[in-house]
């Protein structure tokens, strides 16, 4: 499992200060700290509420790359944004993400080949999300054929499927599961999958309970990576767990450590 790691977002008040008074530490300490949990890639998002997200965004690039070599997974509706990012990148980075539409697929997909950049692509579109994972299929399936037409290896496409909060959109959650199953056979090569997982215990009570449990779920289903709160023990011990139920790693007494100490 490709652990993202989730905290380095503007979403956080901690990271919004640090964001608008140009303070480096807090995101440098939350960098060390997810890539000592066992973090793959460390996600950066600028926020909501920041007026130029081009600087910010190029700003938390450089302050991160000083505290860690995690590869980065840049987060943001902004391509503008993403491309300062990408530009000051020290090795290959994640687009996160596209949505299924025409002009923004041929700009992010050209912009993947240029920086030899991984891409996130959403299963959404000028409509929305769609409820049922046929529709969700379908948008994935334009993103694996926009994909391919510009000539980028599919492993390097991560399809997620949008989870929304259990509370509000608990209805999605099957569809999200079928999802993961079926973008396993729109390809040989399939694409990867990936998915916000806090995503799913928004507003809710047992937000730690709610997204690991999802977490095994989807694994079960086929998911790749996820977006995450790293730094959540008894998550990386569900996650490890369910490496060893489905049959990825081999079992032995302290499997759990040993998820622990590689990036898995
Ligand atoms: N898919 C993709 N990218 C994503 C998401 C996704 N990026 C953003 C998000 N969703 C994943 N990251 C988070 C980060 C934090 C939270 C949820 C998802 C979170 N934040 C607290 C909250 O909202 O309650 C903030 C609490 C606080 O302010 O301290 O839960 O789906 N591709």
């Amino acid at each position: 499992m490709i652990l993202i790691g989730e905290r380095i977002n503007g979403m956080f008040s901690d990271i919004a200060r640090a964001i608008s008074e140009k303070d480096p530490r807090p995101i440098q300490e939350w960098a060390k700290k997810q890539e000592a949990m066992g973090a793959a890639y460390l996600d950066l998002n600028v926020g909501p509420s920041v007026a130029d997200r081009v600087s910010a965004m190029r700003w938390l690039v450089e302050v991160t790359q000083e505290a860690s070599s995690l590869p980065l997974c840049l987060d943001s509706t902004d391509y503008d944004a993403i491309e300062a990012g990408l530009e000051v990148c020290k090795r290959p980075a994640m687009i996160n993400s596209v949505p299924a539409i025409q002009e923004k697929m041929d700009r992010v997909f050209a912009m993947a080949l240029k920086y030899d950049a991984e891409v996130i692509g959403l299963a959404m579109n000028e409509e929305g999300i769609p409820k049922d994972s046929e529709s969700r299929i379908a948008l994935a399936m334009e993103l694996v054929a926009n994909c391919d037409a510009h000539g980028i290896p599919l492993e390097r496409l991560y399809i997620d499927p949008l989870v929304l909060p259990c509370n509000v959109g608990q209805d999605h959650g099957p569809e999200v599961f079928e999802t993961l199953r079926q973008v396993k056979l729109l390809s040989n090569p399939p694409p990867r999958t990936t998915l916000g997982l806090s995503n799913i215990s928004q507003g809710a009570k047992n937000r730690k309970l709610i997204n690991r449990t999802f977490a095994v779920m989807a694994m079960a289903c086929g998911l790749d990576s996820a977006i995450a709160n790293v730094c959540d023990q008894e998550l990386l011990e569900a996650v490890a767990t369910a490496r060893i139920l489905l049959n990825m790693d081999i079992y032995c007494d302290s499997y759990v450590d040993v998820f622990k100490s590689q990036n898995k």
